[in-house]
């Protein structure tokens, strides 16, 4: 009896949706439009696997990002290995970079779909198709304004990160979505068995393996063309790459430069001021009389470039315990600079008491150059190259 009952029950979801007149079926609309055998299951498939492996190792790399940038309360952040961060932001952006062609590919592979007729069968056709939007316009949003930030080509009026972040989790949750609802055509796709059941057919043009193999060469070509931003050895084939290793004053990039920062000539009345139980003031000569530590560290921007260098200077927990803090509080480290978003910077316990975190007087031997900083710049191990605070005034234990 209760079957019947729920039989006799229409699922309201495939209600059948009116069909529009027939007369509407011209240009694209037409049955047999398009020809290229490049729009095919198997090809879609394909390409949407490499795009969910590429997307999924930027979410989790962007999210790893995200959150060493803003800790949640209680987590502090490991201070080991001194180059993940190098590694995790370096794979967000190489990934990024070569899902480009692979989405490029994917919407010539699947743009009919966008022409289906009827427009939608039933309320679910509908919901599936319209969240096919969000999909595509997450995605191309993504790589567009990614792609934008590493060249610093700040053409859109809205502040990068925080944008990038939350259309991200709409990205990754239509994905999510997508793949739920595609999964047994991608499979169907995928399966070895797809190549006898539907053969490629023959005729002029690219193949299907030819058009793989291009958009396999393309993300190849883009990524050797950037990767030697972070990935050293690669720098000579670097010609895209906005920031390379080798150039810039004391061959390190820099991104914000001592003039437009405003702290260029910072003279003999330089003072660093500490804060704590205790309150401390140190000129540069105080400072230079400090055990002096030398430690090799890279800088790894957010915007993937990275470079090694040799620094040389106080630890930091050595500061901390002439004001009478043992590290365990969290500290907040100064610059100079009076405005911009990255003039202060928090330090949490594994940071404050790792030996390998320094106030840095000297760069590979020499003193630091104003664009790096002088008199005195953070440098910590495993730390993104936006909370490595250029010329520090202040350091207070909160
Ligand atoms: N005070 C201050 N410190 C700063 C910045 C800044 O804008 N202001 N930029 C940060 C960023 S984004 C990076 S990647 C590193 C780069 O250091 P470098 O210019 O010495 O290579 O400095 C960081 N320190
Ligand atoms: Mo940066």
């Amino acid at each position: 009896m209760v079957r019947g009952a729920v039989k006799t029950l229409k699922d309201p979801t495939r209600m059948p949706l009116p069909v529009p007149p027939e007369a509407l079926r011209v240009g694209p609309l037409r049955a047999g439009a398009f020809t290229s055998r490049l729009h095919s299951e198997r090809v879609a498939a394909l390409l949407g696997t490499w795009l969910g492996i590429t997307f999924t190792t930027c979410m989790v790399t962007g999210l790893y990002s995200h959150f060493g940038q803003h800790p949640p309360a209680g987590i502090a952040f490991p201070s080991r290995p001194v180059a993940l961060y190098r590694v995790t932001q370096g794979l967000h952006v190489i990934s990024g970079i070569a899902a480009v062609p692979m989405l490029l590919a994917k919407l010539f592979t699947v743009y009919p779909k966008l022409f289906t007729w009827p427009p939608a069968k039933d309320v679910r056709h509908g919901v599936e198709r319209a969240s096919l939007l969000l999909l595509v316009g997450g995605s191309v949003f993504q790589l567009a304004t990614g792609v934008m930030n590493i060249f610093q080509w700040y053409a859109f009026g809205f502040f990068f990160t925080t944008v990038h972040y939350w259309s991200a989790w709409v990205t990754i949750g239509a994905m999510v979505a997508h793949i739920g609802t595609k999964l047994p055509l991608a499979r169907r796709g995928l399966a070895r068995s797809s190549l006898v059941l539907d053969p490629e057919p023959a005729g002029h043009g690219l193949s299907r393996r030819g058009f793989l193999t291009a958009t396999g060469v393309a993300s190849g070509a883009v990524v050797l063309a950037t990767a030697g931003q972070t990935v050293t050895p690669l720098a000579g084939l670097s010609v895209l790459s906005p920031r390379r290793p080798g150039t810039g004053p004391q061959g390190l990039p820099v991104n914000k430069t001592a003039a437009s920062a405003g702290t260029r000539g910072i003279g003999s009345a330089y003072r660093l001021v500490v804060e704590g139980p205790t309150r401390l003031e140190l000129s540069l000569t105080d400072l230079q009389a400090m055990p002096q530590t030398t430690v090799t560290l890279p800088i790894s921007c957010v915007e993937g470039w990275s470079a090694s260098a040799s620094w040389t200077g106080v630890r930091l927990h050595d500061l901390l315990r002439l004001v009478g803090s043992d590290g365990g509080q969290p500290v907040r480290v100064d610059s100079l600079e009076q405005h911009g978003p990255y003039r202060s910077s928090m330090l949490f316990h594994p940071h404050n008491r790792d030996p390998l975190t320094l106030l840095a007087l000297r760069l590979d031997g020499a003193e630091l150059h104003p664009d790096h900083g002088f008199p005195l710049r953070l440098i910590a191990p495993n730390r993104p190259g936006v909370l490595q605070t250029k010329w520090v005034g202040r350091v207070v234990v909160l």
